[in-house]
C-alpha cells in the first residue's frame, strides 16, 4: 500500500463509545498511522487521546510475532503447525481425561463479533459453556438488573437522544470525562452547556468534575460518598420522592409493579443515620433528590462504581427504582445508562460469547432456543449453563484444568491476582492468543500471536447498539495470524473440515451469524456500510430505537419491576489492622491492564507508573507525605507506589488503578462475588498504609 492510498477507516480499540478513526499505512507496513475520518457517524472526526494514540502500538517492537512453545520452562519459538498441534493435543487430552468442562475458554472484547462468534462456537462444539468474556468482571451486574426489571441489558437511550433532551445527568459510579472522553465532550457537554444539571456521586473528584465544573458551580452537585453505600443513599433519595410526591403516579400505575415493596422496605428507614453511613450531608441529598425528581427528563449514567460490588445487582436495581418511581424512562433524555467498557464488549456479549446464553442473548437452557441453533450449527449445544470467567479461574484444579485465553489478561485483571497466578500456575495447559507478552503469556504454554485491531476487519458494537465495520491495513509482522484465521483453523483441526468451522473471512461468518442472532437477523454485512446500523435489527431495514420502552417493557408482564433493596456493606470493612477503605478506578491516559497504554509514549507520558491518592487527613494520621513511596496492604498482599496526597478523594478512602503491573491494584482487591451476576467486589477492600521511602524532597527538609 502506498502513501497516496487513501486512509483504512476503521474503529478506535480502546473504548466503547465506537469513533471512527482511520489508519495510513505508508510504503513500509510497519508505517502505520493515524488519520482523522472527518464524517464518521459516532464523533465526527473528533477523538480522544486514546484514540489519537491507538496506532503508536500496532508496530511496536514488543508485539508478538511468531508462536511460541514452552520447553523446560521457558517459551522458544514454533512454527505455527506445531504450535497448533500442540493445541489441539492438549485440549483433546483435557476432553479425554476431564471431560469437555476440564477447559475454560476466555473470549475477548477486544476482537470483534465475528472472532467472538467462532470462538463460543468453538467452546460449545468441544462440549462446554465455559466461555466468557470481560463483561462479568465489567457491567454483568447491570445487565443482570436492566434485563429482569427493564427488559435488555443495554443503555435505554442513545447519546444522541440524552444530549438533546436530558436536563439532568445523575452520573453515579461512572467517569465519562475520563472512561468515554468524546460521549461526554461531543454529547453530554452540550446538554450541560445547554443548562442541564450534573450530580455526581463519587468517593473520588476527577475530570468529570473538572469538565462540568461541579465544585464550582451553584447548579451542580458532587455527592462523595463513602465506596459501597450507594444503596443507602439512593434510599435517602427514594424516601426524599416519596415524602414529597413526586412520583409519577400515573407512569407507577399503568407501567410499574412493586412499588408497594419500596414503600414497605424505606417504611421504619432512617435517612438521617444513612446519610452519615453515606459520609454526606443529609441536605445534599435531599437537595440532590429534588433536582433529580423535578427535572423534565432526568437521565441516570451507571458505572463501575456501581456494578463491581458483591450487591452490584442491588445497587443498579436501585437506580431503576428511581427511574422507575419518576417515571424517567421510555422517553429521550431519560433512563438508566451503563457507558459500555471496551470497543466491543457489547459485541461480544450480543454474539453468544457467556456461559449462559447463545448469541441474541438465547438462554441455553431453553430447548427452542437451542433446536434453533443446532439446526445451523449442526451439533447438539450443551444445555447447562457454564462457569463464568472468575469462577473458571476459581475452578482450576478441581473441575477445570485447561485455559484458553483470547485477548484477554486475567492475571492483571481478575481480584485477588496473587490467587490467580498461583491457580494460573497449576493449570495443566494454558494457551494465550494476545498481541504483546502479558502478565498472563508468562503462564503460557502456547502463544499464539494474532494481528492487531489495525490489521484486520470485521464488525464492533458499540455502547449505543450500533454494529460498525472495522477495516484493515496490511499485516506488519508476516507470522501473526488474524484472531478469525486462528480459530478457523483450530476448529478444522480439532472438529474436522465440515464441522462448522470453514469460513472465508469476517463477511463469511458475519453470515452465518446474522442465521443465529435474531436481533441482528435483518443486517447483512454490506448494508452496515460507514454509518452502521442499530440492534434490535430483525428484519432488513429494522433500525433499533434511539431510546427503549417507549410503551412497554420486556419483562413478563410488561411492567418495569420496582423491588425495595436495602444496604449490604462491602464484604470487606475497615478494622483496626486494615483501617482504609481501597477502591480501584481508571485514568483517561491508560487502558484496563495497561498491555497497549504502557506501551504508547502519549499515554504513558502523563502517568507513567501507578499511585495512591491519600486525603491529607488519613495522610496525616498515617505518617504519609506527598511523593512519598507508600506500601498499600490488604490481606491478600501488598503494593509499593507513590502516595498522592488529595482532598480529590473521601477521606478514609484510597484510590488506585488497576492498570500497571509493576504495582498491580489487583493484588489487593477482594475476589468476593456478587451472587447473581458473579461480578467481584473490586470497589472496596479493607488496606493498611504504610511508608516505605520518604520522597527525596520530604527527606531534604
Ligand atoms: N481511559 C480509559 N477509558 C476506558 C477504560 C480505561 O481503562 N481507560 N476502560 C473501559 C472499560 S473496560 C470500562 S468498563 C469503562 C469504565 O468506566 P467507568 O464506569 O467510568 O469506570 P471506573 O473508572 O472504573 O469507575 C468509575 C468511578 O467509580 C468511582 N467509584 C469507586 N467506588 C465507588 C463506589 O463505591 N460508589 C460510587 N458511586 N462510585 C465509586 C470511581 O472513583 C470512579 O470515578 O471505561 C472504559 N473506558
Ligand atoms: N481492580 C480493578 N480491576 C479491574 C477493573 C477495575 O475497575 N478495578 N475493571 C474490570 C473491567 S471493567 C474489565 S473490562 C477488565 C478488563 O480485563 P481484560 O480484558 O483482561 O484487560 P485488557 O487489558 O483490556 O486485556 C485485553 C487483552 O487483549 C489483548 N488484545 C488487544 N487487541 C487484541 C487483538 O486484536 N487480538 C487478541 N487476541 N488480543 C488482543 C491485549 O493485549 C490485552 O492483553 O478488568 C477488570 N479489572
Ligand atoms: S472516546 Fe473511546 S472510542 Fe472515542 S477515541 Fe476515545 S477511546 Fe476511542
Ligand atoms: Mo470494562
Amino acid at each position: 500500500m502506498s502513501t497516496d492510498d487513501e486512509p483504512t477507516k476503521t474503529i478506535c480499540p480502546y473504548c466503547g463509545v465506537g469513533c471512527g478513526i482511520a489508519v495510513q499505512q505508508g510504503d513500509e507496513p510497519a508505517d502505520v498511522r493515524f488519520a482523522p475520518w472527518g464524517d464518521a457517524p459516532v464523533n465526527e472526526g473528533r477523538v480522544c487521546i486514546k484514540g489519537g494514540a491507538a496506532t503508536e502500538v500496532v508496530a511496536h517492537e514488543d508485539r508478538l510475532t511468531e508462536p511460541q512453545i514452552r520447553e523446560d520452562g521457558e517459551l522458544r519459538a514454533a512454527s505455527w503447525d506445531e504450535a497448533l498441534s500442540r493445541v489441539v493435543a492438549e485440549l483433546e487430552r483435557i476432553r479425554d481425561e476431564h471431560g469437555p468442562d476440564g477447559m475454560g475458554f476466555y473470549s475477548s472484547s477486544k476482537v470483534t463479533n465475528e472472532e467472538n462468534y467462532l470462538f463460543q462456537k468453538l467452546a460449545r462444539r468441544f462440549g462446554t459453556n465455559n466461555v466468557d468474556n470481560c463483561t462479568r468482571m465489567c457491567h454483568a451486574s447491570t445487565v443482570y438488573a436492566l434485563g429482569e426489571s427493564l427488559g435488555a441489558g443495554a443503555m435505554t437511550n442513545s447519546m444522541a437522544d440524552l444530549r438533546d433532551a436530558a436536563d439532568v445527568f445523575w452520573i453515579q459510579g461512572a467517569n465519562p470525562g475520563e472512561q468515554h472522553p468524546i460521549a461526554n465532550s461531543q454529547y453530554f457537554r452540550q446538554a450541560v452547556l445547554d443548562g442541564a444539571t450534573v450530580v455526581q456521586v463519587d468517593p473520588h473528584a476527577n475530570k468529570t468534575t473538572e469538565s462540568f465544573d461541579v465544585a464550582a458551580s451553584d447548579r451542580h452537585l458532587h455527592l462523595q460518598l463513602e465506596p459501597g453505600t450507594d444503596i443507602p443513599l439512593l434510599n435517602v433519595v427514594l424516601k426524599t420522592v416519596l415524602e414529597n410526591d413526586w412520583v409519577d403516579e400515573e407512569f407507577v400505575a399503568e407501567r410499574t409493579e412493586g412499588v408497594a415493596d419500596l414503600r414497605e422496605t424505606l417504611a421504619g428507614f432512617d435517612k438521617e443515620a444513612a446519610a452519615e453511613e453515606c459520609g454526606v450531608p443529609l441536605a445534599d441529598i435531599e437537595r440532590a433528590a429534588e433536582v433529580y425528581a423535578t427535572a423534565e427528563n432526568a437521565a441516570i449514567f451507571t458505572g463501575m462504581g456501581m456494578s463491581q460490588h458483591a450487591c452490584g445487582v442491588d445497587n443498579v436495581q436501585n437506580e431503576i427504582n428511581l427511574a422507575l418511581v419518576t417515571g424517567n424512562v421510555g422517553r429521550p433524555g431519560t433512563g438508566v445508562n451503563p457507558l459500555r467498557g471496551q470497543n466491543n464488549v457489547q459485541g461480544a456479549s450480543d454474539v453468544g460469547a457467556m456461559p449462559d446464553v447463545l448469541p441474541g442473548y438465547q438462554p441455553v437452557d431453553d430447548d427452542g432456543a437451542r433446536e434453533g441453533v443446532e439446526d445451523v450449527w449442526g451439533f447438539e449445544v450443551p444445555s447447562e449453563p457454564g462457569l463464568t470467567n472468575v469462577e473458571i479461574t476459581h475452578s482450576i484444579g478441581d473441575t477445570v484444568h485447561g485455559l484458553y485465553v483470547m485477548g484477554e489478561n486475567p492475571v492483571m485483571s481478575e481480584p485477588n491476582a496473587n490467587r490467580v497466578a498461583d491457580l494460573l500456575d497449576e493449570t495443566e495447559f494454558v494457551v494465550v492468543q494476545d498481541i504483546f507478552p502479558t502478565e498472563t503469556v508468562e503462564y503460557a504454554d502456547v502463544v499464539l500471536p494474532a494481528t492487531s485491531w489495525a490489521e484486520r476487519g470485521g464488525t464492533v458494537t458499540n455502547t449505543d447498539r450500533r454494529v460498525q465495520r472495522m477495516r484493515g491495513v496490511e499485516k506488519v509482522h508476516e507470522e501473526t495470524r488474524h484472531d478469525f484465521d486462528i480459530l478457523t483453523e483450530v476448529g478444522r483441526r480439532l472438529f474436522g473440515a465440515d464441522a462448522g468451522f470453514d469460513f472465508d473471512g469476517p463477511a463469511d461468518i458475519f453470515a452465518e451469524l446474522r442465521e443465529v442472532c435474531p436481533i441482528y437477523h435483518g443486517m447483512t454485512y454490506d448494508a452496515l456500510g460507514e454509518a452502521g446500523i442499530h440492534w434490535p435489527c430483525y428484519e432488513p431495514g429494522d433500525e433499533g430505537d434511539q431510546y427503549l420502552y417507549a410503551d412497554s417493557f420486556d419483562t413478563p408482564s410488561g411492567l418495569g419491576q420496582i423491588e425495595g433493596v436495602r444496604h449490604q456493606p462491602p464484604r470487606e470493612t475497615p478494622d483496626e489492622a486494615y483501617p482504609l477503605i481501597l477502591t480501584t478506578a481508571r485514568l483517561e491516559e491508560h487502558y484496563n491492564t495497561g498491555t497497549m497504554s504502557r506501551r504508547s509514549e502519549t499515554l504513558s507520558r502523563q502517568h507513567p507508573e501507578n499511585f495512591v491518592d491519600v486525603h491529607p487527613a488519613d495522610a496525616e494520621r498515617y505518617g504519609v507525605e506527598d511523593g512519598d513511596s507508600v506500601t498499600l496492604e490488604s490481606r491478600r498482599g501488598e503494593i509499593t507506589l507513590t502516595a498522592h496526597v488529595t482532598d480529590a478523594i473521601k477521606e478514609g478512602v484510597v484510590w488506585t488503578t488497576p492498570h500497571f503491573a509493576a504495582a498491580s491494584g489487583n493484588v489487593l482487591t477482594n475476589d468476593a462475588l456478587d451472587e447473581r451476576a458473579k461480578i467481584p467486589e473490586y470497589k472496596a477492600a479493607a488496606v493498611d498504609v504504610t511508608v516505605a521511602a520518604a520522597s527525596d524532597e520530604a527527606a531534604d527538609d
